[in-house]
């Protein structure tokens, strides 16, 4: 068992809320529930330890792209003064450490069960509660049932022939082994070019023999430009943190910069390259805020695009790999943009190759490496698949939920998730989903949106309590006009334009394709929440149920 973990054992029977997950959602929201309004909560979490998906994503080079004075908790201000990181992105050593720190300053863990694995969630009409059951049999009960389970925490391994004939080891960056993984002398294998794949390989090329990168869709990338904080700014965030979290409150991607407000053609060419240059060197995701159109307008974004090519074949000495790596198919940034370091740079190793896999798709697994369709064979002894997530529904439906009538959420989901403001399901009374589909979510930064969810559900579970109100669940027509809101403002953007997108859920054979994040803006969508709220919980049925006896 890790060692910051602990077991409670003692949450057990009938509570007023379960939060599943302890990650920076299932924290906080137990916090609200149980210290802000009093009630009997508490926290199943199938980790060792609190972290959510940091505490699972512990492959080398892990780090947020998120910038950490950005990536943290803004609720308390004692908090905010008393913790310091020490790097412009957090790794996840820290961000496990830093959510420890609060978990223990707020004592949650007493009230934390871990290494627990939820194997269903039904609710009981008659007696309007949600029954939780856990792997080992226990069944715990509450009136409310709160999903904090993340965007990207169910691995996504490829089926591909042959992987469990494979004689050396393998790994999904997503379920790393605690211990580590030791390269020293290996032939390594990795397959992924995301956000994921691109923070691994510069680690993993310096520690391997040899690095072999199977690459499907060549992605863009922008140097994090990573550094230990110098105390000047650090005394600078905790001076300023009103006016970094207004900041972070009112943009739409929850980020502590602005999106400039200038077109890619108010300037022009010369003045372009020069201001592409200065986010080049200013590093991490602000580079899609350098002009306000390049999500909206594709030739604007085709500016970005050609600017960022160049950085590629500038890059990357051998002209063959800097032109796989620079045939890149989607508009920047309509997939999720990583941020790297020394990324491109590592192409120009000698232990490192690129292998084109959409021109020369992957075969087979064999015992002793990676074939091709074209019958070409790579030898390994490690495979490291950073091949992403079933991203924002895989792990709600892993949770086998059943709503009224024992109405599966899998069913209710089966042409895709169909939420109201992705807080709720309609046949799914008193379940609230953290971040779930049809809310900004991974198009924000995490703790920002987090928050604003967390503090929603506790006013509006404070709200029922305060009026007697037994159930709370969104009406169908609802349900309808959020899903088709959800297309527009996906529809307004590139972003569809990324077709095998995890956006879009295409990673995933099989999974049904919809755009399931809220594309309209964390600042649009905070106001419309605070909105519904204050007009009655427009668009929810609230109701006093007889309940049996
Ligand atoms: P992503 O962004 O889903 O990237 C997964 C990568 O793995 C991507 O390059 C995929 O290619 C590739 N992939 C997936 N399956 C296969 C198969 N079967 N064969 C070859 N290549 C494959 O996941 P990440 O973990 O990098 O990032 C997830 C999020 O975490 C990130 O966006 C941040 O928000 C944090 P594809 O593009 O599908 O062709």
């Amino acid at each position: 068992m890790d060692d910051m973990a602990a077991t409670n054992t003692g949450n057990s029977g009938e509570l007023d809320a379960i939060i599943i997950g302890a990650g920076f959602s299932g924290l906080y929201q137990l916090h609200c529930l149980r210290d802000r309004l009093g009630l009997k909560a508490a926290v199943v979490e199938r980790g060792g330890g609190v972290g959510g998906t940091w505490y699972w994503n512990r492959y080398p080079g892990a780090r947020c792209d998120s910038e950490s004075h950005s990536y943290w908790y803004s609720f308390s201000e004692e908090i905010v003064q008393e913790w310091e990181w020490t790097e412009r992105y957090p790794g996840h050593a820290e961000i496990c450490r830093y959510l420890n720190f609060v978990a223990d300053k707020l004592d949650l863990k007493r009230d934390i069960n871990f290494n627990t694995n939820v194997t269903s969630c039904e609710y009981d009409d008659a007696a309007n509660r949600w029954h939780v059951t856990t792997q080992d049999g226990t069944r715990l009960t509450a009136k409310y049932l709160i999903t904090a389970v993340g965007c990207l925490s169910t691995a996504n391994v490829p089926n591909i022939p042959g992987r469990d004939s494979f004689a050396g080891d393998w790994y999904h960056t997503g379920q790393w082994p605690h211990e580590g993984v030791d390269f020293t002398g290996k032939r390594v294998g990795q397959i992924g070019t995301g956000s994921t794949g691109i923070q691994a390989v510069p680690v993993i090329a310096a520690e391997s023999d040899h690095l072999t990168v199977f690459q499907r869709t060549a992605n863009y990338s922008v140097p994090a430009r990573n550094a230990p904080l110098t105390p000047e700014f650090k005394q600078y965030v905790k001076d300023n943190f009103a006016e970094i979290r207004e900041c972070m409150h009112s943009t739409p991607n929850g980020h502590s910069f602005r999106i400039r407000d200038r077109s890619a053609f108010d300037v022009n060419e010369a003045e372009r390259q020069d201001i592409y240059e200065e986010f080049w060197d200013r590093g991490g995701l602000e580079f899609r805020a350098s002009f306000q159109d390049l999500m909206f307008d594709k030739k604007a974004n085709d500016t970005a695009r050609e600017f960022l090519l160049g950085k590629i074949r500038e890059t990357v000495k051998d002209p063959e790999t800097a032109e796989k790596l620079a045939n890149i198919d989607h508009p920047y940034a309509t997939k999720r943009p990583p941020i790297d370091s020394q990324y491109f740079e590592a192409y120009n190793r000698d232990n490192v190759a690129l292998v084109d896999v959409r021109s020369d798709p992957i075969s087979e697994i064999t015992p002793t490496g990676i074939r091709l369709e074209s019958g070409a064979e790579h030898e390994l002894d490690i495979i490291v698949f950073a091949t992403g997530f079933d991203a924002m529904t895989g792990s709600l439906l892993g949770l086998n939920i059943t709503g009224r009538d024992g109405l599966p959420l899998k069913q209710a989901w089966e042409a895709g998730p169909r939420t109201y403001l992705g807080l709720q399901t309609a046949g799914f009374p008193n379940m609230f989903t953290v971040t779930g589909p049809g809310s900004p979510s991974v198009l924000c930064n995490m703790p920002v949106c987090i928050e604003q969810h967390v503090e929603w559900i506790t006013n509006c579970i404070d709200h029922l309590t305060s009026n007697n109100i037994d159930q709370i669940e969104p009406t169908p027509g609802a349900v309808d006009a959020w899903v088709s809101h959800v297309n527009d403002a996906a529809d307004a953007t590139l972003m569809p334009q990324a077709g095998h997108s995890w956006y879009l859920g295409a990673n995933v054979p099989g999974k049904p394709r919809v755009f399931m994040p809220y594309a309209g803006g964390m600042h649009v969508y905070r106001d419309k929440c605070n909105e519904i709220a204050a007009n009655g919980y427009q668009g929810f049925d609230l109701k006093q149920q007889t309940v049996e006896a």
